[in-house]
């Protein structure tokens, strides 16, 4: 077959086609859209009617695989880290309720926070809530391993995380495909009781999944993806996890590795191949992207673990995402010469594109917000968290997805006035409904500003699930039709828009100011659509 050039995104998401999917169900985030994005443009899955359409967020779609998963039918979840954050609920009781038909839940992680508000490690979940974990070393083994993932998800009845890492998800290689399997048929559990966690349900499952671990360590140490490799000199052995393993041979490509390595790509940790490995040599050197999980889990609690050495020793970086160059010190071999970088490729700061209607907002939001000073205005995550820089200044907090109407609700129960919350569109339908509904009910005096522009425009122009609705959606949560304002902003609206934010910041209550306009990367489109 023909080798297909694919991120690492992509490959794990051919992988899941091939390996008989019947759903994807996923909310945008960096670095994992691409993976959904690939599905959602793949003919296969339009020929097969595969489910692509995109959820409103992290948690309605893992438990709309699970759902799937219940019938038999083998289901893909995509998020990125954080958003595993919002999907745990659903994710850690799947552990316990165990899947049925495949469920692979695919989350990136992004180490060094390129595009993300922090870098927490996924591993940590799969640990957590006892549920085997893949962590690709390359784009093929993405491809390949989502199809064992489908199986050992079937053959244990649990989810099985992909972890990728941003490197791996944003770079690209050749990928050779294997045969494609057939889609499961609908087959409900054997169990009828599987999925129901009433507490008497609930412990059974939980032991049984206490019960599979052994089993699932020993998958672990008879899985091709975790291999030893000898190595002469035994006063290292390295420990290799995912893309870490290829950082290592990365250094190693004129000569052989003297030290013996031990590569895992598949958790939980492989116990035997590990003693092993710190039987034989001298020191550990733990080499791994993202947090010190490995590292962690093998000094213990009291780190009296002498012989191993990574990032929490100070031999490697702390935190950030790994790279070859950051590894040779650590290896005994001579750092490259650093190399100038050209301006062309230098970090320029971001900005709000030139006529982005967040810019209009923001330039009315301040006028309006003059006579009181800096500190009232709590942001979101989107384009328009962009609005914290020069020359707006306009917002004080970017925390998680709808922690803008949150927090400007207890802000306002301490008597902060006025409090403002400033919110997109996308970012509403995620999580931005359940705070204006508590806003609501306890008669916050709030103003929520949701920048509607049609779009979920920071991760790539996806769908914005609430397009169209966003009235109707106040409304139906209890917000006054008197205190729903919609404005439009542009400079020749500008005095007009000042004074609604005026009205509604004297109006003691909740008041719901919608800016709509939509994005100018979209503009055009939309008005061919009329
Ligand atoms: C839990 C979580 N999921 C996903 C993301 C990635 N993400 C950041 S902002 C955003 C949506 C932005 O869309 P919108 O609110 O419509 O604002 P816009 O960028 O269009 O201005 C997404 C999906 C995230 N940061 N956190
Ligand atoms: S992509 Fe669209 S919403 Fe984002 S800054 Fe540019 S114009 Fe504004």
């Amino acid at each position: 077959m023909d080798k297909l050039l694919l991120l690492g995104d992509e490959a794990l998401a051919q992988g899941a086609l091939d390996a008989g999917l019947s759903g994807a169900y996923g909310y945008p985030g960096t670095p994992s859209t691409e993976i959904f994005e690939y599905v959602q443009h793949s003919k296969e899955a339009a020929q097969r009617n595969v489910h692509r359409t995109w959820s409103a967020n992290e948690k309605t779609a893992m438990e709309e695989a699970l759902g799937m998963s219940y019938t038999g039918k083998r289901a893909l979840v995509t998020m990125k880290h954080v958003g595993l954050n919002v999907a745990a609920d659903p994710f850690v009781n799947s552990g316990i309720t165990g899947a049925n038909g495949g469920l692979v839940v695919a989350v990136a992680d992004d180490p060094s926070m390129h595009s993300s508000q922090n870098e927490q490690d996924s591993r940590h979940y799969g640990r957590f809530a006892l549920v085997p974990v893949f962590e690709p070393s390359n784009q093929q083994e993405a491809y390949n391993m989502t199809f064992d993932a489908f199986a050992l998800s079937e053959k244990y009845e649990t989810p099985v995380i992909m972890r990728l890492v941003t490197r791996l998800s944003h770079s690209r290689a050749g990928i050779v495909r294997t045969d494609q399997l057939k889609e499961n048929e609908i087959k409900l559990p054997e169990n009828p009781n599987q999925f129901v966690l009433l507490p008497a349900f609930a412990r059974t499952n939980y032991i049984n999944l206490i019960e599979k671990q052994k089993l699932l360590e020993k998958e672990s140490e008879n899985s091709k993806y975790n291999e030893y490799h000898d190595g002469k000199d035994k006063s290292l052995g390295i420990i290799a996890c995912g893309l870490g393993y290829n950082y290592v041979k990365e250094n190693h490509v004129e000569a052989e590795c003297e030290y013996p390595i031990l590569k895992i790509c598949q958790y939980p940790l492989p116990r035997k191949l590990i003693q092993k490995i710190v039987d034989e040599c001298d020191e550990i050197l733990v080499v791994e992207d993202g947090m010190p999980v490995v590292e962690e889990w093998l000094r213990g609690y009291l780190d009296n673990c002498l012989k191993i050495k990574g990032r929490m020793d100070g031999t490697l970086p702390r935190w950030g995402e790994l790279d070859p160059a950051k590894l040779r010190t650590a290896l005994g071999l001579e750092p490259h010469p650093i190399k100038e970088i050209p301006d062309i490729v230098k970090g320029r700061p971001p900005e709000l594109c030139k006529g982005c209607p967040h810019r209009d907002s923001y330039t009315a939001l301040n006028e309006a917000m003059k006579e009181y000073g800096p500190g009232h205005v709590f942001g979101d995550i989107g384009c328009y968290t962009l609005g914290f820089l020069p020359p707006f200044n306009a917002i004080n907090s970017c925390v998680d997805m709808g922690a803008s109407i949150s927090m400007a609700v207890g802000a306002a129960d301490s008597g902060l006035f006025p409090s403002i919350a400033v919110i997109g569109d996308s970012t509403f339908g995620h999580s931005g409904m359940t705070p204006l509904l508590d806003a609501v009910n306890s008669k916050a005096n709030i103003v929520a500003f949701i920048l509607d522009n049609s779009i979920v425009a920071m991760t790539g122009m996806q769908d914005s699930a609430v397009t169209g609705r966003v009235e109707d959606i106040c409304l139906g949560i209890g917000v006054d039709k008197e205190h729903l304002r919609v404005i439009n902003p542009l400079k020749s609206h500008h005095e007009e828009n000042v004074k609604i934010i005026k009205d509604e910041i004297n109006y003691n209550g909740v008041s719901v100011i919608i800016p709509r306009r939509p994005c100018i990367h979209i503009a055009a489109k939309l008005r061919k659509q009329k």
